[in-house]
């Protein structure tokens, strides 16, 4: 058995060997990349942590702006501030939780004391060039991040708790099995951001989460407040994009097969047409639609279907030659340079022409993949799920 993938009794021994040693002079932060899964599971830490220790913070090294994830932060009011690497001689001891020191230059020189996480291990930079003997295994690394400077020659810091885990869905359902083996019970905000956290990572159990995912999320359900993880869920749009709703509403038009476009023109991320367009997908009777804008010198056309037909291959129809098109089934994304479009054209015009007449081509001896969709910052953290994310 690998060091880095203990047992549940062995991780549990560690976790409390480690718990025992805390002093109430040492002052910590909890570091991590702030969506669902990391905001719970630093909230588990601090609670664990929090009664044998002067004090424990929590810094997020990324900017948070989704709105489901600002709902978590305010309704459950989780204390993550802004990381100043400044204020780093503050405090005594690191730990970071779903995410690893390789992950993200602003964490290599910090000599974390506990990590905790459920991606796969992955060495840092140095690490890999020259794995230290009874360091961290490196046939797993990934290619070290480029453009990062080799860390300097100190000896590397060695963990007090190290606990990287795979096999989970998520960190919060690492976190949750210590609160049950530590019997500390969670309060209902506690509890409601570890199962937000896990519900996330697993896309409720759509995309991953295994069977100590989802006993984790039924004990935490006896203490969670269903209501305030309602209207975390529901968060789903930010005031600030309604008026590209009206946009939406006011451009809609039939399309063939059911289908309806809408072209939002100038937006400033992708992100937005996928929010539009994942709206028309609770509207009954829309068999698919296609929301388009412009981002930058770019043309972005988000697709979604029913599932009736096959939505990446008429983005392929679409645009295949004009710039990247594809997806599959329900799904589909198509972007070009707006030097494509036709002189003389609108680009409203010159998508909307082309969503009305384009024929689909005979089955691609390999489709071509869609660009992968960039989900926001908060979930580009989750490496292992898509590319990360
Ligand atoms: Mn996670």
């Amino acid at each position: 058995m690998s060091p880095a993938t203990p047992t549940n009794a062995a991780a549990m021994r560690a976790m409390r060997e480690w718990r025992r040693s805390l002093t109430k002079d040492q002052r910590w932060c909890i570091l991590i990349t702030a969506d669902p899964d990391a905001l719970a599971s630093a909230l588990a830490l601090k609670r664990i942590m929090q009664a044998r220790v002067r004090s424990v913070d929590i810094a997020r090294t990324n900017e948070v702006t989704r709105p489901d994830n600002l709902a978590m932060i305010r309704y459950l009011r989780i204390p993550a501030r802004q990381w100043q690497p400044e204020k780093a001689a503050s405090y005594t001891h690191f730990a970071i939780v779903d995410s690893q020191p390789s992950h993200n230059p602003a964490y290599f020189d910090i000599p974390f004391d506990v990590i905790i996480d459920h991606h796969p291990p992955r060495p840092l930079p140095q690490e890999a060039a020259a794995p230290a003997p009874g360091g961290r295994p490196a046939e797993n690394g990934g290619d070290p991040e480029d453009g990062t400077p080799p860390a300097k020659a100190a000896p590397p810091h060695v963990p007090a708790l190290l606990d990287i885990r795979p096999g989970f869905g998520a960190t919060s359902t690492m976190m949750t099995r210590y609160l049950q083996g530590l019997r500390i019970s969670p309060t209902p905000h506690l509890a409601t951001a570890l199962l937000y956290g896990i519900r996330t990572d697993t896309a409720a159990f759509e995309r991953s989460g295994g069977e100590d995912d989802l006993r984790a999320y039924q004990w935490l359900s006896r203490f969670a407040d269903t209501g305030i993880l309602r209207r975390i869920i529901r968060s789903e749009y930010l005031r600030a994009w309604l008026p590209l709703f009206s946009r939406a509403f006011r451009s809609l038009r039939d399309c063939r097969g059911g289908g309806v476009q809408a072209w939002l023109n100038e937006v400033d991320t992708g992100d937005l047409l996928v929010a539009v367009a994942d709206f028309f997908t609770r509207v009954h009777g829309l068999k698919w639609v296609a929301v388009s804008g412009i981002v930058g010198k770019k043309v972005i056309v988000i697709f979604r279907g029913d599932g009736s037909r096959d939505i990446g291959r008429l983005a392929d129809a679409c645009f295949h030659d004009v710039g990247s098109a594809g997806g599959h089934r329900t799904l589909g994304r198509a972007e070009f340079p707006l030097s494509a479009v036709t002189p003389g054209m609108k680009p409203a015009d010159f998508v909307q022409h082309r969503l009305m007449s384009r024929k689909l081509r005979p089955l691609p001896v390999q489709q071509s993949p869609a660009p992968a969709e960039t989900e926001g910052d908060e979930r580009d953290h989750d490496r292992d799920a898509h590319g990360d994310n």
